[in-house]
């Protein structure tokens, strides 16, 4: 029932997808049976906005403009009512669902580790679908991190942000990345973490400055 919207993901470059329970998920409230968890990991998403055109229309959130035409494109290949979840208005735990599905575990950042694609990848889309689907889940993985003796992510961040008991000290990382001449356009401690492949320089830059906008609304709430 979902094959094809699951291809027209990937072919956007939206290749992580599983396929949860929703009463399996206490934390997410929705009166459909199935939930439909999309990410993007490695370069193909960055080629497929390009592609798309949503980089030249001088519109803005090109990323965001893109994950979202691309889950609606979805749910209209479902044979069933369907609802986008998230993105949406409210903030929903997508790194709990994203261990749940078993595309990763916590890292020293906070951020997830997948066991092939690292801290490379992110979280595009939650659908909540009015049928019973067969679940898909990635197969239980040994955490990256336990492997690691010389975890470099901690030694890389110059304030020693990370790898505290809370995972990133999200205040010391938000005064270095506002300080002129701190880390002004990537996470050291995230390029120095050997698992996966990092994404283009462009969408690094990219997620970066958007992160920055979004710390900058964060400690102004
Ligand atoms: C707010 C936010 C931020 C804020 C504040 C983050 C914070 N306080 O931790 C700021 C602006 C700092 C930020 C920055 C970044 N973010 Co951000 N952020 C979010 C956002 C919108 C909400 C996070 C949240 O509070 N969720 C609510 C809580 C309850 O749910 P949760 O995230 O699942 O966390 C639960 C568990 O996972 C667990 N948990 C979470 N972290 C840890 C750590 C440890 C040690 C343990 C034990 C448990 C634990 O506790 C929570 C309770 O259930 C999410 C997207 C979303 N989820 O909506 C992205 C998100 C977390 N961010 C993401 C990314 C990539 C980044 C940046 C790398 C962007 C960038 N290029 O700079 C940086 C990384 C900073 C860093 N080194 O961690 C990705 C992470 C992908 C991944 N692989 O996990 C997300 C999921 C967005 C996405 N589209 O995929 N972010
Ligand atoms: S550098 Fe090592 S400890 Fe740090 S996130 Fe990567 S694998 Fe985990
Ligand atoms: S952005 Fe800079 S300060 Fe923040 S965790 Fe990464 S290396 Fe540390």
């Amino acid at each position: 029932m979902i094959d094809a919207g699951r291809a027209l993901l990937a072919g956007r470059g939206l290749g992580l997808f599983s396929v949860l329970r929703a009463d399996a998920v206490e934390s997410i409230d929705t009166p459909y049976p199935s939930l439909v968890l999309v990410g993007s990991a490695g370069p193909r998403m960055w080629a497929s906005i390009r592609e798309r055109g949503f980089f030249d229309d001088g519109q803005p959130d090109p990323v965001d403009r893109h994950a979202a035409a691309a889950l609606h494109e979805f749910c209209a290949t479902v044979p069933a009512a369907s609802q986008v979840l998230w993105p949406g208005d409210g903030i929903l735990p997508m790194r709990e669902l994203g261990r749940v599905a078993g595309w990763g575990h916590v890292s020293p950042i906070g951020l997830n580790i997948h066991p092939g694609h690292g801290l490379w990848h992110a979280f595009r889309g939650l659908i909540a679908v009015d049928a019973e689907l067969p679940e898909q889940q990635e197969p239980p993985s040994e955490h990256p991190c336990e492997r690691c003796d010389t975890k470099p992510c901690i030694a890389a961040c110059p304030v020693g942000a990370v790898g505290g008991p809370k995972g990133l000290a999200v205040r010391v990382c938000f005064d270095e990345r506002m300080r002129p001449g701190g880390c002004a356009s990537a996470c050291l401690a995230r390029a120095a973490c050997p698992v996966g492949t990092p994404y283009p320089d462009a969408e690094i830059g990219h997620h970066f400055a958007a992160a920055t906008r979004s710390l900058i609304r964060w400690f102004n709430r």
